[in-house]
């Protein structure tokens, strides 16, 4: 088989490069290892920065986002005996959305459907070849077991921090950063309404906890748990006893109202960064290059901004035998991976405990003057609620 653009994964990358490549009259075959339900219930992020919904809303995906999703005009923040609010309309000029990725990939699944992408589910034995010349190409086994092979001119790498796009950029082509954090998060699915009306980040002396939400009937919350935590040692009400104990349940009569845990998990933790973001014809978006920790909720949104540069650059590439983008590709996007991989960083620093009692002191230092001083306030609400989707 033939096609302009061959893309790996259906996450959010993946999909809305099919989509804005369309966009432009170019054809593209995506491929996915699981299956579109397993893709679609996929509990993740939440967040999405005014950039990004501005990027759906043009690509034509913001309809049922506006209709059901939930502007907040910024966070609390807080640690033992105070609450503070941050507002971000205020200091940076600009809210957050709260809408789930289980929901932006649906919205962004029917829009392929509608313009009759081909999208290939439970493929196995992903490889790609020959990336250092004009002729790359995918191979593959799709899910009624045939072989195929896939002929492009470009490939996509959008399949996350476990595909094979990563492998695949030879060790002497790439450098790479890492860091692991010695702590992970527990995090839950009730079916309870949420019992604050913005996200809650709380440091607190057993770990840090944050309290969101996916709608006015579910709450999604997180606990800072051990690297090594064993979800069997978390049952229900220890989950919750948790998350009132570190959220600050009766505090200035605030209460948190626990319900029916519908799914719980614990999460990978780390930040990766991998650079340049392409070898040969292959190009990497998403987590397939970067992962950041969630305590900034960045992660869906570099996505959606790396994609944003990907398409024209393969457009101009593709269209109008003009490389001057896709050879600008990898620094123009790192430039934001690394404001957002240094900002992810410091939400975690900044917010978990390490058990050190001088760390303690400097962070309860730094969240007063973050929380207080309109200077500390708006570094975070610029980084957080986003920055030009451009810079
Ligand atoms: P994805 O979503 O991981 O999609 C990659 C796809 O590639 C497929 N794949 C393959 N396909 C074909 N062949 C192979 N060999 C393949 N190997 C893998 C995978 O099955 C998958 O479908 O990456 P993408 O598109 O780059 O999107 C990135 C986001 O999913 C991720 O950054 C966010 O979810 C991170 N994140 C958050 N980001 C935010 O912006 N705001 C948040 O509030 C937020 N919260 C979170 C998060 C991530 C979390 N986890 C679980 C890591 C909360 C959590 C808990
Ligand atoms: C979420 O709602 O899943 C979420 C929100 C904010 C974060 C991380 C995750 O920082």
């Amino acid at each position: 088989m033939r096609t302009e653009v061959a893309i790996i994964g259906a996450g959010p990358a993946g999909l809305l490069l099919s989509h804005l490549l369309a966009g432009e009259g170019i054809d593209s075959v995506v491929i996915e290892t699981r299956s579109r339900e397993y893709v679609e219930a996929r509990i993740r992020a939440g967040i999405l920065e005014s950039s990004t919904v501005a990027l759906l809303d043009a690509a034509g995906l913001g309809e049922r986002l506006h209709r059901e999703g939930l502007e907040h005009r910024g966070i609390y923040l807080q640690w033992p005996g105070e609450r503070h609010h941050l507002d971000f309309l205020d200091l940076a000029g600009c809210g957050v959305w709260v809408y789930g990725q289980t929901e932006l990939t649906k919205d962004l699944g029917r829009a392929r459907d509608v313009a009759g992408q081909q999208l290939y589910y439970g493929v196995t034995g992903t490889a790609v070849h020959d990336l250092d010349t004009d002729h790359p190409y995918v191979t593959c086994r799709t899910a009624d077991g045939i072989e195929m092979r896939l002929d492009a001119e470009a490939i996509a790498g959008c399949d996350g921090a476990l595909g094979p796009s990563r492998a695949a950029v030879p060790g002497t082509a790439k450098t790479t950063w890492e860091r692991t954090y010695p702590y992970r998060w527990l995090g839950i699915l009730a079916d309870v309404a949420p019992s604050t009306d913005q996200l809650i980040y709380a440091w607190h002396p057993d770990g840090f906890a944050l309290h969101s939400m996916r709608s006015p009937a579910v709450s999604r919350l997180y606990l800072q748990v051990e690297p090594d935590a064993d979800i069997a040692s978390w049952p229900d009400d220890r989950i919750w006893d948790a998350l009132a104990t570190r959220l600050g349940h009766g505090q200035d009569g605030w209460a948190l109202t626990p319900g029916p845990i519908a799914e719980k998990s614990i999460l990978p933790f780390r930040s990766y960064v991998m650079a340049p973001m392409r070898y040969g014809r292959l190009f990497l978006a998403g987590d397939a290059a970067h992962t950041v920790p969630p305590t900034g909720a960045k992660g869906l949104n570099l996505a959606v901004a790396d994609i944003a540069a990907l398409a024209p650059a393969l457009t101009a590439m593709l269209r109008k035998n003009s490389t001057a983008l896709a050879d600008a590709y990898s620094a123009t996007t790192l430039r934001r991976v690394w404001r957002y991989t240094h900002f992810s960083w410091w939400m975690t620093t900044m917010l978990h405990t390490t058990g050190d009692p001088f760390d303690a002191q400097l962070q309860l230092s730094q969240l007063r003057w973050v929380a207080t001083s309109t200077a500390g306030a708006t570094g975070l609400a610029e980084n957080y609620a986003g920055l030009p989707v451009d810079s």
